[in-house]
């Protein structure tokens, strides 16, 4: 995929690898990594000593991932940053790769956004032991090694789940209900908005006796799967169901139709609570077949170029980095919301 920019010319002195190595690496640099620099190639040295940043992004699987690409990108070109960028097609080896290129590159600083928590030490070793920095961007690892990472850029996930739950709460006391079903399409398993989403949501509703989780199935943050799973739902239980609670905007927009197929209004017979607050999800919320979304915002891209630069300077950085977030809904006057840019 071609995210913009030009492509740079490697560097080959830079890498202590061999002959053929370095061929290796030239072609697989040019065939699958973008380099994106705020200068142009004609720039004097000072200029051309950019910070050189790696970054593996985890996929395309939603219009959140499509809006961090782009404010990475759009950050970098701002900012004395050259960005190698490659897409991991949510595939934990392939992100393994490329983090391996970026090492065998000698990049400056390693960010990524892990598809899953596990299984990225003996990697992260090797960026440890190249004396490469790494920030997480978006999501966290499981380790028990915490200084394999210089700092983390990324949502309050846990929160999301309990701002979900609490806007539950207020909706089930303004109906006036004594019982309340839920059924939760849940985002990629063992994925860290996954997991705390899941957390904040069941630790604030479980405090509640009118709730209850009737089924928890996993939609792995894709719109397809969303439908997928709704579909199993409305045949399952029906008009039983009184709260979808989806963990992505795209496995919302994904489940709304299967629900109006079933002849149910979504919005009204169904309460809808989704995650992220992409343009699309808003459209649908001031339509009102969405009942709440909560804000998680891809716009990632300053607080990693600042920490890039920090780190390429040798100075110190927060260790946990997360962006503002609030939640919009049914309770608010949503006329003059400008708009998402994602
Ligand atoms: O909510 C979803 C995306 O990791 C926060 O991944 C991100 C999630 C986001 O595909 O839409």
């Amino acid at each position: 995929m071609f995210f913009g920019g030009f492509l740079k010319t490697v560097d080959l002195e830079k890498s202590a690898v061999s002959n053929s190595g370095k061929k290796a690496l030239i072609l697989s640099v040019l065939i699958s990594s973008i380099i994106i620099s705020g200068c142009s190639p004609h720039k004097d040295k000072v200029q051309s000593q950019n910070i050189l940043l790696g970054f593996s992004q985890l996929g395309t699987e939603s219009a959140w991932r499509s809006g961090n690409t782009a404010d990475i990108v759009n950050k970098a070109k701002a900012s004395k940053v050259s960005l190698m960028m490659e897409n991991g097609n949510r595939r934990q080896e392939d992100q393994i790769a490329a983090i391996r290129r970026f090492i065998a590159y000698q990049v400056d600083v390693i960010a990524f956004s892990p598809i899953v928590e596990e299984g990225w030490d003996n990697v992260l070793l090797e960026a440890k032991d190249a004396g490469i920095p790494v920030v997480l961007v978006d999501r966290d690892i499981s380790t028990d090694n915490p200084d394999l990472i210089s700092c983390k850029i990324g949502a309050d996930f846990y929160n999301e789940g309990v701002m979900a739950a609490d806007y539950l709460i207020r909706k089930a006391d303004s109906l006036g209900k004594k019982e309340i079903k839920i059924v939760e399409i849940t985002g990629t398993k063992d994925s860290t908005p996954m997991r705390k989403r899941q957390s904040g949501f069941m630790d604030t509703i479980k405090k509640d006796s009118r709730m209850t989780v009737i089924e928890s199935i996993n939609g792995d943050f894709l719109k397809s799967c969303g439908a997928e799973c709704m579909r199993h739902l409305m045949k399952k239980y029906g008009s039983e169901i009184d709260v979808v609670f989806s963990h992505n905007d795209e496995m919302t927009l994904g489940a709304l139709p299967e629900i109006e197929k079933a002849g149910l209004l979504p919005g009204k017979d169904i309460v809808i609570i989704s995650i992220d607050a992409g343009q699309e999800a808003i459209n649908v919320l001031k339509e009102g077949k969405i009942n709440c979304v909560v804000e998680c915002t891809p716009m990632l891209g300053k607080e990693l170029m600042d920490t890039a630069t920090k780190l390429k300077n040798g100075e110190k950085v927060e260790k946990v980095i997360h962006p503002k977030e609030g939640y919009f809904c049914d309770e608010q006057d949503l006329s003059e919301l400008s708009l998402r840019g994602y």
